[in-house]
């Protein structure tokens, strides 16, 4: 499948990290406010808004798109984080586009990447992103853990992705606090709304930990079943990424 394509890739990926030293410096990383607070707080359905340039299913979205000048509209159009995707091979970003976007604002940053290893972590936050993404369905139960608990423990807030019930089990054993729903299945590329809705009927919401959807939100009545199952936010990246105004397309 795409995803064991992907997963194959990132740990090439990996081995060429682990030969580079980097030096993590985290006193000089200003610090951003906490979305899991923010969104705890909120009365309203936020969003998380993705740069996104291309995708193993869409291919080319937006191939001349400029980070910073996108993360800076997603702002004024009122996004609680901006998503960054940082992989190269199947999404065309990159690291570089998650450090120009981390100068430019002041939000909570999300590092949207395979992520298997500490060293992507590292990267993450050298960086400047405030939030990594670990997706359950790319990892065993003690892969999740270790890098749940080094993510944390090193001050980022966690986003762990699932796609189904069985998967939201495994990120509740982890105790994930910011638990986001992929309606699109990595493997076959399937994009289903009624996967929010599904993972929300077992989600423990009176439990302090916050409900995201994430994927083919592509208009206002998508973004309203996602609110309407339960969602503090919905994570968008296509539609905005092809959309002329994102203020216009993120007011409604
Ligand atoms: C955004 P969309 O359908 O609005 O472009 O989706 C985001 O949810 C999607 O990019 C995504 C993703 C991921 C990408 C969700 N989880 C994991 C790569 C890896």
């Amino acid at each position: 499948t795409i995803l064991d394509e992907i997963l194959q890739v990132k740990r090439l990926e990996v081995k060429r990290m682990l030969m580079e030293k980097l030096v993590v410096s985290c006193e000089t990383l200003s610090k951003r406010p906490s979305l899991f607070e923010m969104l705890q707080k909120s009365n309203r359905l936020e969003v998380i808004s993705e740069m996104k340039r291309a995708s193993p299913s869409k291919g080319m979205i937006a191939n001349e798109a400029d980070p910073v000048t996108q993360a800076k509209a997603y702002v004024r159009a009122g996004a609680a984080c901006i998503s960054v995707l940082t992989d190269t091979s199947f999404f065309k970003g990159s690291f570089d586009d998650l450090a120009a976007v981390s100068e430019a604002v002041r939000i909570p940053l999300l590092c949207k990447d395979f992520i298997i290893h500490e060293v992507q972590i590292d990267r993450a936050k050298e960086a400047g992103a405030s939030v990594i993404l670990l997706i359950v369905a790319a990892l065993d139960d003690a892969t999740l853990q270790r890098l749940h608990s080094y993510a944390t423990g090193m001050g980022l807030e966690v986003l762990v992705e699932v796609h189904d019930a069985k998967e939201l089990k495994r990120a509740l054993a982890v105790d994930a606090r910011l638990i986001g729903v992929n309606n699109r299945n990595l493997r076959t590329f399937e994009v289903d709304l009624a996967r929010t809705e599904e993972v929300a009927r077992h989600f423990p919401f009176h439990e302090e930990r916050i409900f995201i959807s994430e994927s083919g939100i592509m208009n206002a009545m998508d973004a309203q079943r996602a609110a309407a199952a339960g969602a503090s936010a919905v994570l968008v990246g296509e539609s905005l990424m092809r959309s002329d105004s994102v203020e216009d397309a993120l007011r409604c």
